[in-house]
C-alpha cells in the first residue's frame, strides 16, 4: 500500500503443466518457480466473456465452474509477456506475467500481502512520545494538496490523532474535513453534533461536567471509526481542555502486568446502552441502542485492533458470572487508571479554529469541566468517519500519486 519503491516486474521463462500436482508451475526470471491451481486459473480468466473490464469484476459465475477442470494445453508467450491455457471445451485464457507474478501462492506473498491490507503499521505512544510529535495539519493545505492529504491519512492510521488547525471558525468545517477524508457517520446524534452545555442534556457530553477518559457510541455494534471535535468557541480560562491517551499502548501494559485481567477483558463482554430522544428541527427522534464488547478486541495475530471504554454508557446490567465482577472491575479501573498516569496521557487545549481528529476505537479522549457564563459558552461540533472510508481514501490518495497522470 505504501507509494515507496517501484516494485519488481515479474516475467516467466518457462511454464510447465504439472498435472501429478494440478497446477501451472511457472519459472520467474529470477529462478523461482510459482504453482497456480487448475481451478484458480479457470476462476481467474480475464476475457471479456469471464471478466468485466470497465466493473473491474468478475463475471464468471460460480455455478459455471468446473472444480475439477484440467487445461488442455498451457504455454508461455514471450512476446506478449502472456501465459497462454486452452480449457477442454476451447476456451482460451491470456494471463500477463506480471499479473501472475503478483497473485502468488508463496507463503512469502501471503505473508506480504496480510500486511498490505493492514496498512502502515500501529506507531504506540505515551505523552512524551506524543507531546513530542504531534501532528498538526494546516487546514488549506490538507484540502488543497494531495500529498499532505496522504501525510495525513498515514498519520491517522499509525497514530490514531492529529490536529487540524487554522480552520475557519463556523459549524460545516466538520463536513468539509470529512469528505476529505472519507464521509460522515450517520448516528442517533446526527451527521454532525453539537457539544455545548444543553438544557435537558440528553447525554453527559452535552454538559459542562469534566468527561473522564473514554471511547465514544461503544452502545453500535459497528463503532464509529474516527472522531472529530472542531472548536468554535473554546472556554476561556482554566477548563475545557481535552485529555487524550493511547489506549493501545496502555492495553500492552495490562497484558504484561496483569496478563490474568488482559485474558479476562478479551474474553468477557460489557454491556452499553444508550436511550433518549435527540431533538431535531421538525421531529423527536427516540433512540434506544444496546451492544455487548469486550474491552479489547484482537485480531488473528494477537494485536488489539479495538478498544471499548465508556463510563456513562457502560450498562448498569453486567452479564458476567457472579465470580468474575470484581475482576471486571480491576481491569476497567486499571484501564482508566493507567490512561490517565502522568506520564501516559497529555493534555491539549484546542484553540478556536482547531479541530482533533482521532482513532476512536483507540485514543481514550476528555475533557476537563467547565463554567459556562451569561456570555460565553464552549462550542464544539463534532463527527465521525468509519475506518473503511479513511483507508479507502488512503489506497486511492496513495494510487494516484504513484501514477500522476491518473490524477484528476
Ligand atoms: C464527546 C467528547 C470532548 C469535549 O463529546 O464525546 O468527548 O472536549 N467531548 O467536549
Ligand atoms: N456525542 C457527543 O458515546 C457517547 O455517548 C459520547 C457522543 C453525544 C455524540 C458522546
Ligand atoms: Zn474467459
Ligand atoms: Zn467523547
Amino acid at each position: 500500500m505504501s507509494a515507496g519503491a517501484p516494485r519488481p516486474v515479474w516475467h516467466v521463462e518457462q511454464a510447465a503443466d504439472n498435472r501429478d500436482v494440478g497446477s501451472v508451475d511457472l519459472t520467474w526470471n529470477n529462478g523461482d518457480v510459482g504453482q497456480f491451481p487448475y481451478v484458480w486459473l479457470r476462476d481467474s480468466c480475464l476475457c471479456p466473456g469471464c471478466y468485466h473490464p470497465s466493473a473491474l469484476s468478475r463475471k464468471l459465475r460460480i455455478d459455471q465452474l468446473d472444480v475439477g477442470i484440467v487445461p488442455r494445453s498451457v504455454r508461455n508467450d514471450p512476446d506478449a509477456q502472456e501465459v497462454v491455457i486452452t480449457w477442454p471445451d476451447g476456451h482460451v485464457s491470456r494471463f500477463p506475467h506480471d499479473w501472475l507474478g503478483q497473485r502468488q501462492f508463496t507463503p512469502q506473498q501471503l505473508k506480504e500481502r496480510k500486511k498490505e491490507q493492514a496498512g502502515p503499521r500501529t506507531v504506540l505512544w505515551d505523552r512524551a512520545a506524543m507531546e513530542h510529535s504531534l501532528f498538526k495539519v494546516d487546514y488549506k493545505e490538507l484540502l488543497g494538496d494531495l500529498s499532505v492529504l496522504r501525510e495525513t491519512l498515514h498519520r491517522l492510521i499509525s497514530h490514531g490523532l492529529l490536529v487540524v488547525r487554522n480552520t475557519p471558525i463556523r459549524f460545516g468545517v466538520v463536513e468539509e474535513i470529512a469528505s476529505r477524508l472519507g464521509h460522515t457517520r450517520m448516528t442517533h446524534y446526527g451527521k454532525t453534533f453539537r457539544v455545548m452545555s444543553k438544557l435537558d442534556a440528553n447525554n453527559l457530553a452535552y454538559t459542562s461536567e469534566t468527561l473522564s477518559l473514554h471511547l465514544d457510541q461503544p452502545y453500535y455494534e459497528y463503532i464509529p471509526g474516527v472522531q472529530m471535535l472542531h472548536c468554535i468557541s473554546q472556554h476561556v480560562g482554566s477548563g475545557g481542555e481535552n485529555t487524550l491517551a493511547d489506549s493501545f499502548y496502555v492495553a500492552e501494559l495490562i497484558r504484561q502486568q496483569r496478563p490474568d485481567l488482559f485474558k479476562l477483558m478479551s474474553a468477557m463482554p460489557v454491556e452499553f446502552d444508550d436511550v433518549g430522544v435527540e431533538k431535531e428541527e421538525d421531529q423527536d427522534c427516540r433512540f434506544h441502542k444496546v451492544q455487548e464488547h469486550t474491552v479489547f478486541r484482537t485480531d488473528g495475530e494477537g494485536n488489539v485492533n479495538q478498544v471499548c471504554f465508556n463510563n456513562p454508557t457502560r450498562s448498569y446490567r453486567l452479564n458476567v458470572p457472579f465470580d468474575l465482577v470484581k475482576p471486571m472491575y480491576e481491569g476497567l479501573k486499571m484501564l482508566h487508571d493507567l490512561c490517565m498516569e502522568k506520564e501516559n496521557h497529555m493534555l491539549y487545549k484546542m484553540a478556536d479554529g482547531d479541530v482533533l481528529v482521532f482513532n476512536n476505537r483507540r485514543v481514550m479522549h476528555g475533557r476537563r469541566g467547565y463554567t459556562v457564563t451569561s456570555d460565553s459558552t464552549r462550542t464544539l461540533e463534532g463527527g465521525y468517519i468509519d475506518w473503511d472510508e479513511i483507508l479507502c481514501r488512503y489506497r486511492t490518495v496513495s494510487d494516484l500519486l504513484r501514477r500522476p497522470s491518473m490524477r484528476r
